[in-house]
C-alpha cells in the first residue's frame, strides 16, 4: 500500500502528562497548523506563519477576545517536523486547565483532535520512521528500565530496520534471480546462478532466526521478567519482598498463612526491570480465603520467568513441600533456605537434584546480595548483560519472522531437490510470501488494521 498521500486535517492534542506541572505543550500537525497558529496566537512581529521553522516566539494565546495563557510558540515546517507536517507546539503553563482551554482554541480555529499515537502515525505514513522505529517509539515512552529504554533507542536509530532490510534486500534479490530463471530456455539455464541461491537462501534464514531468537531479551526489556516468590507458609517470602524492594510492602508476621493475596511490585535488577510477586503459602487448608490465595499463587506460578522458592531450614524438609519444587524448573529456579540463625537441618543436599540454593538470615538481612547474585546469573542466561544494549524483537516482529522463516525454508527444500530446475514457480512463490512478511516488520507492506492495531497502543499527543 502506498502511504496516505491525501492527509488534509490538522490534528491537535495536549502532549504532556495530565496532571500538575511546570510546563504543558499542545501539538498541533497538518497543512493548516500554522493557520490555526496565526488564527489563536497574538505576539509582536510577523505572525507565525511568516517566521522561519525552529523559531521560539514569544505572546499569548487569544479566543473570544480573552487571553488564555502566556505561551511559546515553536515553528516546524514540512517536512522537517516529526510529523513530516506543518507542526507548532505551544508551550503554556502546567496544569490542565491553560492546555486544555489552549486546545479548545485550537480546535476551534479549525484543528481536529488527535487519535492515540496518531502524530507518529502520520510520522510513519509521511516516511520519517518505518514501522519498527515507531514501535521503538512506544518502548521508549514506556521503558521500565534504562536498558529498556537504551534497547528502544536503538531500534529508534534503525538498528533493527537495518537488519531487516537487509534480510528483505538478500530476498528480494533471490527472488528476482529466481524469477530471471524462469523466463531463460531451459537448455540456457545459467547453472552458476541456480546453484548459489540454495546458500544464499540459507544464510538469509541464518539471519532471520537470529533476529527471531532475540524475543527472549526484548520480553524481558519490555514486559519485565516475572519473579515469583513461592513456598510454604512462614518461611519468608514477605520479609525477601520487602527486603528486595527496600521498603516494607507486605505484612510479616510469625502467624502461618498471613499473605493471601498476591502482592506485585516492580523492581530493577542489572538494568532489567522485575516484577516480583509475593504469593501465599503453600499448603493444605480448611480457609476459604486462604485457599483463594493459594489458587492465586499457583496461578502465578504457571506463568513466571523465574522462582524463587523460600523454606525454612531449620526444619526437615516436608514431602508436600519437596513435591511444590519439584514441579518448579530447576534452571530457572533458585532455592532460598532461610532462617539460618536458628541453626540448620535442611541443606542443599536435602533438595531434589538439579536446584541451585542460596541461604540466608533474613532477619538479619544476610544473604541478600547472594540471592540478587544468583537472580542476575539466571537473568543473564535470557539476557546477554555484558554486550551493549542492541535491537531486540517484539512478539510481532517474532511472529513475521517465523513465518518468513519457514518460507524461505520451503524455498530452500524446493533448490536443493534434484530437479530444481522443475520448482522455481513454486519457490518463487516462497520467496514472494517470505519477502511480504519480512516487509511488514518495517512497514514496506501494511493495512490499516495493522496500523490502528499499533498505534491504538500510544497515548495521546504522541
Ligand atoms: N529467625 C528468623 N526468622 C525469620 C527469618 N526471616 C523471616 N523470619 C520470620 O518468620 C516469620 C514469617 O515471615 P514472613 O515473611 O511473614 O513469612 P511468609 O513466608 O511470607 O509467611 P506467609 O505469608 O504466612 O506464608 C516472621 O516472624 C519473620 O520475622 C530469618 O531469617 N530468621
Ligand atoms: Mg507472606
Amino acid at each position: 500500500m502506498e502511504p496516505d498521500a491525501a492527509i488534509t486535517d490538522t490534528i491537535a492534542a495536549i502532549a504532556t502528562p495530565p496532571g500538575i506541572g511546570g510546563l504543558a505543550v499542545i501539538r498541533v500537525s497538518g497543512p493548516q497548523a500554522l493557520e490555526i497558529a496565526d488564527r489563536t496566537f497574538h505576539g509582536r512581529g510577523e505572525p507565525p506563519s511568516r517566521r522561519p521553522a525552529g523559531t521560539f516566539v514569544h505572546g499569548r494565546i487569544v479566543s473570544a477576545d480573552e487571553t488564555l495563557d502566556e505561551v511559546l510558540l515553536l515553528v516546524m515546517r514540512a517536512p522537517h517536523s516529526y510529523t513530516g507536517e506543518d507542526t507548532i507546539e505551544i508551550q503554556c503553563h502546567g496544569g490542565l486547565v491553560p492546555a486544555r482551554r489552549i486546545l479548545r482554541a485550537v480546535l476551534d480555529a479549525g484543528a481536529r483532535a488527535a487519535e492515540p499515537g496518531e502524530f507518529t502515525r502520520r510520522a510513519f505514513l509521511h516516511g520519517k520512521l518505518d514501522l519498527a522505529q515507531a514501535e521503538a517509539v512506544l518502548d521508549l515512552v514506556h521503558a521500565r528500565s534504562e536498558r529498556a529504554a537504551a534497547a528502544a533507542l536503538r531500534q529508534l536509530e534503525g538498528s533493527l530496520s537495518s537488519s531487516v532490510q537487509s534480510i528483505y534486500d538478500e530476498t528480494a534479490q533471490a527472488l528476482a534471480d529466481v524469477e530471471a530463471l524462469l523466463d531463460f530456455p531451459e537448455e540456457d539455464l545459467p547453472e552458476h546462478v541456480l546453484a548459489s541461491l540454495p546458500q544464499r537462501v540459507a544464510a538469509v534464514i541464518e539471519d532471520i532466526e537470529g533476529l527471531a531468537r532475540t524475543w527472549d531479551e526484548g520480553h524481558l526489556l519490555r514486559e519485565g521478567a516475572l519473579v515469583v516468590i513461592s513456598g510454604p507458609p512462614n518461611v519468608g517470602k514477605s520479609t525477601l519482598l520487602n527486603l528486595l524492594l527496600g521498603r516494607e510492602r507486605a505484612i510479616v508476621s510469625h502467624v502461618p498463612g498471613t499473605t493471601r493475596d498476591t502482592i506485585e511490585e516492580t523492581l530493577v535488577l542489572e538494568g532489567i526491570p522485575l516484577r516480583v510477586v509475593d504469593t501465599a503459602g503453600l499448603r493444605e487448608t480448611t480457609c476459604e480465603v486462604e485457599r483463594a490465595g493459594i489458587r492465586r499463587a499457583r496461578r502465578e506460578l504457571s506463568s513466571a520467568d523465574l522462582h524463587l522458592f523460600v523454606l525454612d531450614c531449620s526444619r526437615p524438609l516436608e514431602q508436600h513441600a519437596r513435591d511444590e519444587l519439584a514441579a518448579l524448573p530447576a534452571a530457572r529456579t533458585i532455592v532460598v533456605l532461610n532462617k539460618q540463625d536458628l541453626g540448620c537441618v535442611l541443606t542443599p543436599a536435602d533438595l531434589p537434584s538439579g536446584y541451585s540454593a542460596v541461604s540466608t538470615s533474613l532477619l538479619q538481612g544476610r544473604g541478600l546480595e547472594d540471592v540478587r547474585r544468583a537472580l542476575g546469573l539466571v537473568l543473564e542466561r535470557h539476557v546477554d548483560l555484558h554486550q551493549s544494549p542492541h535491537a531486540v524483537v517484539s512478539e510481532r516482529h517474532r511472529e513475521l519472522l517465523q513465518r518468513a522463516g519457514a518460507e524461505m525454508r520451503g524455498a530452500l527444500d524446493l533448490l536443493r531437490a534434484e530437479h530444481a530446475d522443475e520448482n522455481l514457480v513454486l519457490a518463487a512463490e516462497h520467496l514472494r510470501s517470505a519477502l511480504e512478511n519480512t516487509g511488514r516488520v518495517i512497514g514496506r507492506t501494511w493495512t490499516e488494521e495493522l496500523l490502528d492495531n499499533i498505534f491504538s497502543r500510544f497515548c495521546i499527543g504522541k
